[in-house]
């Protein structure tokens, strides 16, 4: 299909690809598919006022109401996923299925947050005072900031939404400058969601295109209390202490550097298969990319050939087709400082397998998968580079693998290849990884939304999606009722009057 074809089919009409000041381009062949209109930073205060005034009827719809929201929005998902999953691959280059991958996880976590919106729970809590009842409710927020990065164009934003509307909270969402396209897709779909809703105020699900100036409005102001933010660590560097020094909320989901630990006892095919998807896939643009490998010197020139093998037959090439497993990267600049870093890795005593640009189609940034032999856990070993370069350095001691693991910045998924259980559970305790997401045998990517989703140190600490990342969303109040006739006070007090 042509791009233009994929438009029409997300429902686009011409005028809102042309006239607009932000060229999007698509990553497939580096042409320019579209001109969408940016929101003016002059609009931002009404976008903001709308969203309050949307909490103020949002917050006192019942929360299994809210999810009935959610529950239309993944129906409208499921009929709409080939067509979304097209503009995914149009304007983040992601291969179909990968794509399609990222609609699913939307389904997934619409599914979730319609049970979730019966299941807000708070505790009741023993009071030590006679005739009392302690207890807790969970109370929305208000307006939450949704800033999504080029990677998860539009499952990032699904699983902040979907929690947010059912926690009661509007959503304003600045997508990548990098992909409008997607941003604007899902609010079409969203926007037949409302409709089939019904009675939802106007104004709860916002979407503003441009800029970092865009985001900075959502950052400082106060009438926005949470602000989910996704990208570098460069970029939650700014935002989480300017969101935290007006006392909002900052839910933070930055850089990752994740290693798997290959222990003598791993079943090696598996662990290479593991690799190469988790390394590979999605050209190593996802947060939770495995980009370090460490492995025991017992098995390390072995496993290095078979992976070289195994790379040197991936199909690189056109994400429409149906055999590729390697699309392009987002940008020149990705493939350029990819480049970079793998020179600079040589200089640091690196030896590097594969790299380099790859055919593919028109301006496209193709390139091959990198493999990267290092002496040690170097300062280029220890950045994040969003791009296929997977760093291998060799171990003897679980616990020097283990202090290789954690001895990074970041501290987002990790796992270990073992069949030794001593192994796998020193890796999962307390003084194994540091990481918010730890595996056994399988790799660091491709998390499901049940769990809790996000890292530690520059990760950023913030935690989305499953388990009770709910709980972010919304504010907890302790309430304590007094069905007595008396007065008596906490610890005893005596104040008689
Ligand atoms: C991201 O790269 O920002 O675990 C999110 C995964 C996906 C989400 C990645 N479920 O790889």
């Amino acid at each position: 299909m042509s791009h233009s074809d994929v438009l029409k089919a997300a429902g686009f009409a011409d005028a809102e690809l042309t006239g607009g000041s932000l060229a999007v381009r698509s990553p497939i062949d580096g042409a320019i598919v579209a001109h969408v209109a940016e929101t003016p930073a002059s609009d931002m205060p009404g976008v903001i006022a709308k969203a309050q005034e949307a909490f103020k009827a949002w917050r006192s719809v019942p929360a299994p109401r809210r999810g009935e929201l959610v529950r239309l929005l993944g129906e409208e998902l499921r009929a709409a996923k080939d067509e979304l999953g097209a503009v995914v691959t149009l304007e983040a280059g992601k291969i179909i299925s990968e794509g399609l991958g990222e609609v699913q996880e939307m389904i997934d976590i619409c599914d979730f947050a319609v049970g979730q919106s019966r299941q807000l729970y708070g505790l009741t809590i023993a009071s030590e005072r006679p005739g009392h009842r302690m207890m807790e409710t969970w109370h929305p927020m208000g307006p939450c900031g949704v800033i999504t990065a080029f990677n998860f164009p539009v499952a990032v934003w699904s699983w902040n939404s979907a929690l947010a509307l059912v926690c009661g909270d509007p959503v304003i969402w600045k997508p990548s400058e990098k992909t409008p396209l997607t941003a604007l897709t899902c609010m079409k779909i969203m926007a037949r969601a409302l409709e089939r809703f019904g009675d939802a105020p106007e104004g709860l699900v916002q979407l503003v295109i441009g800029g970092p100036e865009i985001g900075e409005v959502l950052v400082n102001s106060s009438d926005v209390p949470i602000v989910s933010a996704t990208g570098s660590t460069r970029m939650g560097g700014i935002v989480g202490p300017k969101v935290s020094a007006r006392w909002g909320r900052p839910i933070l989901e930055l850089g990752g550097n994740n290693a798997m630990i290959v222990a003598p006892s791993a079943d090696l095919d598996m662990a290479i298969r593991a690799i190469v998807f988790s390394a590979v896939g999605t050209a190593g643009q996802r947060c939770t990319s495995l980009r370090r490998l460490i492995v025991h010197h017992s098995i390390k020139d072995d496993l290095v050939a078979k992976l070289a093998a195994a790379y040197a037959s991936l199909p690189i090439g056109d994400p429409r087709d149906s055999g590729t497993l390697i699309g392009p990267l987002i940008d020149q600049a990705s493939a350029d400082r990819m480049a970079a870093m793998l020179e600079q890795a040589k200089g640091e005593g690196g030896t590097v397998h594969g790299g380099g640009a790859a055919s593919g189609v028109g301006e496209g940034a193709y390139v091959h998968p990198a493999i990267v032999e290092m002496p040690g856990q170097t300062d280029t070993v220890k950045t994040e580079t969003f791009a296929p370069i997977l760093y291998v350095m060799g171990y003897d001691t679980l616990d020097e693998a283990i202090a290789l693991q954690n001895g990074v910045p970041q501290g987002l998924s990790s796992c270990i290849f073992t069949l030794n259980m001593r192994e796998a559970e020193t890796f999962l305790s307390a003084g194994g990884s540091d990481c918010g997401i730890a595996n056994v045998n399988i790799g660091p990517s491709g998390a499901e939304i049940g769990g809790a989703f996000g890292g530690e140190k520059e990760t950023g600490g913030g935690r989305e999606s499953g388990s009770d990342a709910w709980k972010g969303y919304m504010r907890r109040q302790t309430n304590t009722i007094n069905y007595s006739a008396e007065l008596p006070l906490a610890q005893g007090v005596k104040f008689d009057i």
